[in-house]
């Protein structure tokens, strides 16, 4: 086992220290903050040396004799003290049990233990609503109390409707930097098909003439879902599958307030998906991009999904399916990563309906209300 002193400015910045010095299985055994001239954070972590020896010189130890004393239960000893009299290798004997027992105990029982006990609840508030322990962390860390954590936390979210809770028209906020072509992006069966006949019809109650298009460069067939919502909401469809054909159909709808780009895909790994919207970037439209993502998935899917797309121009993030979550913490965490406004919520399979822009109180209350803790 290897302990460590390690200094930050702040807690953060020493947690981030520990994980790239000692790995993300290190646990803290205890945070100090030291005031002086120049405040600093000392922060104790260890790592088990079952995992990883000391020094690899002692590899080679054999089983018995006073060098089996440090062996871990892996098997892979630690480097032992010179010329330990019998009291003493007793007493180390007996730390080194009880040390290895606390970690375990603090493995157990979750990362941070030595946290002041009203932290300790903030912290696992955050983390039963999987909130990542890095951004559970920081705002364990910047929050005076549990009350403030609601605050701090629709601080860091932005979102597509303002924060005064009048986002009522949903079609002024999507299309509030001007653009009126709004793209939708995503893994197959997130919810992009449905979501667009959701905003078409809310865009049509609004008033607004809207046309939509679908990109579908896959499967012959893919676009008989958004055929049959055209045909039941009474609005124009174009189905194209290239740039030149696109730009086509831009044009010729541009007596439309509002046009909706639906995408259809294999999946987001798929590179012919991608460089297939590349090329319609490419060609200069100004279009506003939302990237779907289900609430429903797990969180570090949401993040390895989000990074496929990363290369394209996402001006928007919007969550699906809130309704079969059981957890939303993970539009935190996509918020921290991210940095992305969130353009709304869908919470239901029925169109019209089942769609929300939320502002950043509303969303941070949705988060914050579940899990069971
Ligand atoms: N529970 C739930 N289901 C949804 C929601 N949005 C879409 N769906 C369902 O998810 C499935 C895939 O939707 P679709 O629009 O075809 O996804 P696409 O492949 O991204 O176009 C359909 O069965 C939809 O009814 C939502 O907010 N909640
Ligand atoms: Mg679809």
């Amino acid at each position: 086992m290897k302990i460590k002193k390690i200094r930050g400015r702040n807690f953060s910045e020493a947690l981030a220290l520990v994980k790239k010095e000692l790995g993300r299985d290190a646990v803290i055994l205890s945070s100090e903050d030291k005031n002086g001239s120049r405040p600093y954070v000392e922060v104790t972590a260890a790592v088990d040396y079952d995992l990883e020896p000391v020094d690899s010189e002692y590899r080679g130890l054999p089983p018995q004799g006073a060098g089996a004393a440090y062996r871990g239960s892996g098997g892979l000893p630690v480097k032992p003290p010179p010329e330990l009299i019998p009291g003493e290798f007793f007493e180390l004997k007996q730390e080194i049990k009880s040390l290895r027992q606390s970690i375990e105990t603090m493995k157990n029982s979750g990362f941070e233990l030595k946290l002041p006990e009203d932290r300790k609840k903030m912290f696992f508030f955050l983390k039963e609503r999987s909130i990542k322990e890095e951004f559970a962390l920081r705002l364990v860390q910047r929050a005076a109390a549990i009350e403030d954590i609601e605050t701090i936390m629709s601080g860091d979210i932005d979102t597509a409707a303002p924060p005064d809770g009048k986002a009522a028209d949903s079609v002024n906020v999507l299309t509030q930097a001007g653009r009126r072509i709004v793209m939708l992006i995503g893994p197959t069966g997130v919810g992009k098909t449905t979501t667009i006949a959701k905003l078409a019809s809310m865009a049509i109650k609004q008033g607004k003439r809207v046309a939509m298009i679908s990109i579908d460069t896959y499967k012959i067939g893919a676009a008989e879902q958004i055929r049959i919502y055209s045909r039941m909401i009474g609005i124009p469809l174009d189905i194209v599958s290239n740039t030149e054909n696109l730009k086509n159909s831009i044009k010729r709808f541009s007596d439309r307030d509002v046009i909706l780009i639906d995408t259809t895909g294999q999946n987001p790994g798929d590179s012919g998906y991608i460089s297939g919207l590349k090329d319609v970037y490419r060609a200069g439209l100004p279009i506003e991009t939302q990237l779907l993502l289900s609430t429903s998935s797990d969180c570090d899917f949401l993040i390895d999904t989000y990074r496929h797309y990363k290369s394209l121009p996402v001006d928007y993030i919007a969550f699906t399916k809130t309704d079969e979550a059981v957890k939303l913490g993970s539009i935190y965490n996509l918020c921290c990563i991210y940095r992305k406004p969130v353009a709304y919520i869908t919470t239901g399979q029925r169109v019209p309906g089942n769609i929300e822009f939320v502002d950043t109180r509303q969303l941070t209350n949705l988060i914050l209300r579940t899990g069971s803790a």
